[in-house]
């Protein structure tokens, strides 16, 4: 077993999805979504570690949608969480980075140019307070799952075609 092959493996893992640096920024995990082949919106999801100082993502523009905004979810009064453009942007503290995630952060597309495909890529560009611009290659990937808490609608069980019971999980 070679240590050395099992690091030049990552580094050429790594090497095909370039990461985007700038600043001291980087997006270490990225994708984007929408909820069906004719949507008319969709959302990215970006993991972004910061080795730099403390930034502030505070826009996003892309040639895929022709609006694009930077997005939370905030429970309303009632209870029902509702989306809407975050005001100030979304803080990158130094170390602690930003991580996107479904019911929380996202960067929303509205009205699609062309639908999103799953395995193809987006070109986003984001916009940083102190480390300007980072233009970030998304690709599509219509089949992740949201990472967030499960909430028993969102459980999705398999059935019917497999049929190991032995193995535990
Ligand atoms: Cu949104």
């Amino acid at each position: 077993m070679s240590f050395k092959t099992t690091i030049l493996a990552a580094i050429a893992a790594v090497s095909l999805v370039a990461p985007a640096y700038a600043e001291g920024l980087m997006v270490t995990d990225s994708y984007a979504r929408s909820s069906s082949p004719v949507a008319k919106a969709g959302a990215a999801f970006l993991t972004i570690e910061n080795h730099g100082e403390d930034d502030t993502l505070i826009g996003a523009s892309s040639d895929a949608a022709k609006r694009v905004e930077l997005h939370t979810h905030i429970k309303a009064d009632d209870g029902v969480m509702q989306m809407r453009e975050v005001e100030g942007g979304m803080p990158v503290p130094a170390h602690e980075g930003l991580k996107m995630k479904r019911g929380g952060y996202h960067v929303m597309f509205m009205g699609l140019n062309e639908p999103f495909v799953q395995g193809e890529t987006i070109t986003v560009t984001l916009q940083f307070e102190k480390a300007g611009e980072m233009v970030v290659e998304v690709p599509v990937d219509l089949e992740r799952k949201p990472e967030m808490k499960m909430e028993g609608h969102d459980h999705e069980h398999k059935h019917g075609d497999d049929e190991s019971h032995s193995h535990s999980d």
